[in-house]
């Protein structure tokens, strides 16, 4: 009984799918109740069909990015038949009705995450940048790290700041929208794929999407507004904006990804989504090993041997003992 009914509702969308009266598309933005998806004959507006509702209780049932299939109803108006499976999300909790932590999609099958980081004004913030790679690694989500701001600083100086992330791997462009330094390598990266870009406010978001894609037009804010906005968020609907790039694109500009916790990561996991770790794991002593007091602990060792960042292990322990 249980094999049949979990069998239904993905039946149910290949046939939809298939139908001859759908239309394939995919949420742009999603308010109230409404969803925008964009098809090969333009932008409709849909509602959900009521079934889909009582079929997907344990996560939202359509977001942005959602690949769907949509009956027309009217020019312009249709309705959302059938959600097909999502190949990644950015998610955080929710608290679900019966107690039950259901989960809050923000952005479906994006490809990658872009980690916005000023490299001053405000000042870079290392231990952020750690937690949202740790969401990215546990997501497996491809992040790329953005320095806003390089003008503010000298060269050595950002690199420096970066140096560690580049170290393990990650791929960094340093950007100014005021010299126009990587906003070509910026472009390049989000041409012809769905990327999130997060960070704080006031690091540069919209006026470095606006230097990579003129037409966005973006609101951008000042930075005397920025102080005076007592650090509250202007409330905007996420919405994935098209590109007018090469190979197309969609981006959401959110304006962080701070509020999605590390809800659903067992801290026995934690060790793993910090890329420099993994190498020595299972070559402690203890199974188990938490890494911070074992004795014979290989990632201490290697912390000694200056192999693992100090600012980096750091890191690392706060988020172990469950600091958010
Ligand atoms: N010096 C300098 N200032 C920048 C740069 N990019 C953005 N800013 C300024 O930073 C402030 C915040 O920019 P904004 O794009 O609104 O940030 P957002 O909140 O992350 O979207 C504005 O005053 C921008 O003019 C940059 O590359 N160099
Ligand atoms: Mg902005
Ligand atoms: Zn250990």
């Amino acid at each position: 009984m249980k094999i049949r009914s979990a069998d239904r509702p993905r039946a149910k969308e290949k046939e939809y799918h298939a139908a001859p009266d759908t239309v394939s598309g995919m949420v742009l933005r999603a308010q109230s109740g409404f969803y925008w998806v964009q098809t090969g004959a333009g932008m409709v507006e849909c509602k959900l069909r009521g079934r889909l509702k009582r079929e997907r209780q344990n996560t939202d049932i359509a977001v942005i990015g959602d690949d769907v299939a949509i009956t027309i109803i009217d020019t312009g108006k249709g309705a959302i038949e059938a959600v097909l499976p999502r190949r990644s999300r950015l998610a955080r909790k929710a608290a679900g009705s019966r107690g039950v932590g259901i989960e809050d999609v923000i952005v479906a099958n994006l490809n990658q995450v872009l980690l916005i980081f000023a490299c001053a004004q405000p000042a870079f913030t290392p231990r952020m940048l750690d937690r949202y790679l740790v969401i990215c690694e546990h997501s497996e989500l491809a992040p790329i790290i953005v320095a806003t701001k390089v003008d503010l600083v000298s060269t050595d100086e950002a690199h420096a700041m970066l140096a560690p992330y580049e170290r393990v791997g990650y791929r960094v462009i340093y950007a100014s929208t005021q010299s126009g330094q990587g906003i070509d390598e910026v472009r390049q990266s989000l041409a012809g794929r769905i990327s999130v870009v997060t960070g704080k406010s006031g690091v540069g978001k919209s006026s470095l999407l606006n230097a990579v894609v003129p037409e966005l037009n973006l609101a951008t804010r000042t930075v005397s507004a920025h102080l005076g906005g007592k650090g509250r968020h202007t409330t905007t609907v996420a919405e994935l904006l098209p590109l007018s790039l090469e190979g197309g694109g969609y981006v959401a500009d959110t304006p962080g990804i701070r509020e999605i916790g590390l809800w659903n990561l067992p801290p026995e996991d934690l060790d793993g989504c910090f890329r420099e770790l993994r190498p020595f794991l299972g070559e402690c002593y203890y199974t188990g090993c938490t890494h911070i007091h074992e004795p014979a602990c290989a990632v201490r060792a290697a912390l000694a041997a200056g192999q693992i960042d100090p600012a980096r292990y750091d890191s690392y322990v706060r988020l172990r003992a469950g600091e958010q």
